[in-house]
């Protein structure tokens, strides 16, 4: 007999899916979370019988049971840890642990595609195209891979296994991997798969127009409520708002904060860590405690909103050689131009601002750390160049008189 204890997301299922495939009924899967795994240990090493393969992927297990599990392996036990988590990597030390981050070809592991691959070398499964490419998928999804290869494929993978419960995602993929040459979504899903992204875009628009920004500790964050589609939509508003740090994502209902960047010049595990929480560096989270929820809900919660640059633009438009216009909810106006090819400056008002940048990126993250400014519609450039214009003739004229 086997018994995986697997995480609950879906590399964690992917690893119980290669379980199913490789034991068929000879394996008993749980899923956990990182605390209901110890438990699961304690469990198992409380009622296990000796001839019972314990094998755990994805996750870690504490201190102390990292103990018992060694003093169970040399005893005689049978005992298997497969992680890919940087933090996991003391588990190398023990004949029972495997932990690999990174491959030899400079690629990032994931529990499932490192559990293939010990499946494979003990003859444990057969070798299979649609095995090899779901396992890609997750592996890709995972690591974040699949942005940068824009593998839809993969994101659409994840999202399937959210809507339909891991029993039944399990049982699915199963079948699909048993019977056909190559992995596919079914017509179905391809249209409930369809329905979720319009669906999840439609949220992220909305939920665009509610991000507040406030300046917490030396960093400038966007502040904003889901419950729904964190890591997309963390994603998309870092993206959006590239002046902003971070963003935080605040479910008040599970009184939990979740941290996301697309930076590398910050790190989100410190930024949760100064709350009691943690995570990865570019996605964590904290529990909203009295301190949290003082910082985050309660001192910004009658900001505003910010606004969205004017996206329809055909004359006032980012790095125009003509300088770009911006304004704020003081009604300021902010005219951003180069001085020359490596100079850029903001004239704010009627004045310069005692400041010049290398770059049209680096003046307009300024301006918007600084006064939250937004680019400004074409009418109001036009009417701000005629009264420029206008301005130049009337000195002109009264030097005459
Ligand atoms: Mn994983």
């Amino acid at each position: 007999m086997y018994k995986l204890l697997s995480h609950t997301d879906l590399d964690g299922v992917g690893c119980g899916i290669l379980a199913r495939l490789a034991f068929e009924n000879q394996v008993k899967i749980r899923y956990n979370s990182i605390s209901g795994l110890n438990h699961e240990v304690e469990w198992f090493l409380k009622n296990n019988d000796n001839d019972t393969f314990l094998i755990i992927t994805d996750l870690s297990v504490s201190e102390d049971n990292e103990k018992r599990l060694d003093e169970f392996y040399k005893l005689g036990g049978k005992v298997q840890l497969i992680d890919h988590h940087k933090t996991a990597m003391h588990f190398n030390d023990y004949e029972w642990g495997h932990v690999i981050v990174e491959d030899d070809n400079g690629h990032l592991t994931s529990a499932t595609s490192l559990f293939y691959e010990y499946l494979l070398k003990h003859e444990l499964i057969e070798p299979s195209n649609a095995i090899a490419q779901f396992v890609e998928l997750v592996r890709q999804y995972d690591t974040w891979e699949w942005e940068k290869n824009e593998n839809l494929e993969a994101h659409r993978l994840n999202a399937l296994f959210f809507l339909v419960s891991i029993d039944e995602f399990e049982e699915k993929i199963v079948n699909r991997l048993k019977n056909s040459d190559s992995f596919f979504f079914d017509e179905f899903e391809e249209k409930i798969l369809d329905m979720e992204e319009d669906k999840i875009e439609r949220y992220i628009r909305r939920k665009r127009r509610e991000l507040v920004q406030a300046s917490i500790g030396e960093h400038v964050a966007g502040i904003v409520y889901a419950e729904s589609y964190h890591s997309e939509l963390g994603n998309e508003l870092g993206k959006e708002y590239p002046h902003l740090d971070y963003i935080a994502i605040l479910n008040v209902g599970a009184k939990r904060v979740g941290f996301r960047t697309i930076h590398n010049h910050v790190d989100v595990s410190e930024v949760a860590g100064h709350f009691g929480g943690g995570g990865h560096a570019k996605a964590s989270g904290c529990s909203l405690t009295d301190e949290s929820y003082k910082q985050f809900v309660t001192e910004t919660f009658q900001l505003e909103p910010l606004r969205e640059d004017a996206k329809r633009n055909r004359y006032n438009l980012k790095s125009s050689s003509f300088g770009s216009l911006y304004e704020n909810r003081m009604e300021d106006t902010f005219f951003l131009y180069s001085l020359n090819d490596c100079e850029w400056t903001i004239k704010h008002n009627e004045e310069n601002i005692d400041k010049t940048f290398t770059s049209f990126e680096e003046a307009e993250n300024f301006l918007k750390r600084n006064y939250e400014a937004w680019l400004v519609r074409d009418d109001t450039f036009v009417n701000y160049l005629m009264d420029y214009v206008k301005n130049i003739k009337q000195n002109e004229e009264s030097k005459h008189l």
